[in-house]
């Protein structure tokens, strides 16, 4: 039996990185890959482009490479789903989207970063996942949450930008979970019935 493909997604300071590592803990025979995955070729790129301020890409270049480095792991991800292991996503393509689209909202960009076709087909052909949950958190709380970093995007008035693109986009069988009043514990427990109700076996998926 193969394994299964989770992708947790969801607003920054929602708990979706502590959410995806307690989902990789309780499951036996599973692995965590955070996108953008920093360490490869392509993820150093990003990363300094997250991180320094003063190394700037155009915006459809910044766009390519997070796909591009969604490929570099895609058959990593295929083979262990293969080998009957269980992939936790924190972050992937609709992350990917989400972003992009935020900045044609907050610039005037060009028309590429303001066309859902343009923006979605780099990541064509990746494998797709099983179950798809998404922690949300209502905009007051978004605005109040702290901890906001110093990387790019870190800003609140873009993060709101992010959850408007986020509802635009995400397609209608993604679980959605309002984190607002909810514990860790308690959100643990949501994922926890989401993921073990829907185990059905069938071959691996791909966006299309
Ligand atoms: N991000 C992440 C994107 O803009 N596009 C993508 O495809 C992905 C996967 O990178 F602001 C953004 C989202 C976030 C930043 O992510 C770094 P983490 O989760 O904070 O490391
Ligand atoms: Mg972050």
């Amino acid at each position: 039996m193969r394994g299964k493909l989770i992708l947790i997604e969801g607003l920054d300071r929602s708990g979706k990185s502590t959410q995806a590592a307690l989902l990789n803990q309780r499951i036996a025979n599973s692995h965590l890959i955070k996108f953008p995955e920093r360490s490869t070729p392509i993820g150093q790129i990003i990363n300094k482009y997250l991180t320094d301020s003063s190394y700037d890409l155009s915006d459809q270049s910044a766009h390519l490479l997070f796909s591009a480095n969604r490929w570099e792991l895609a058959k990593d991800i295929i083979s262990k789903l293969n080998n009957g292991e269980f992939v936790i996503l924190d972050r992937y393509i609709y992350s990917g989207i989400a972003y992009s689209l935020a900045k044609s909202k907050v610039s005037n960009s060009s028309n590429e970063m303001n066309d859902y076709n343009w923006l979605y087909s780099p990541d064509k052909g990746l494998p797709k996942p099983d179950i798809t949950l998404f922690l949300t958190l209502d905009l007051q709380e978004l605005s109040n949450r702290k901890g906001w970093g110093e990387e790019r995007y870190e800003l609140k008035e873009f993060q709101i930008q992010v959850k408007s693109c986020f509802e635009k986009i995400l397609p209608p069988n993604v679980n959605i979970i309002n984190v607002n009043n909810l514990s860790i514990e308690q959100v643990e427990a949501e994922i926890s019935i989401i993921v073990t109700n829907d185990l059905t076996n069938d071959d691996i998926h791909y966006f299309t």
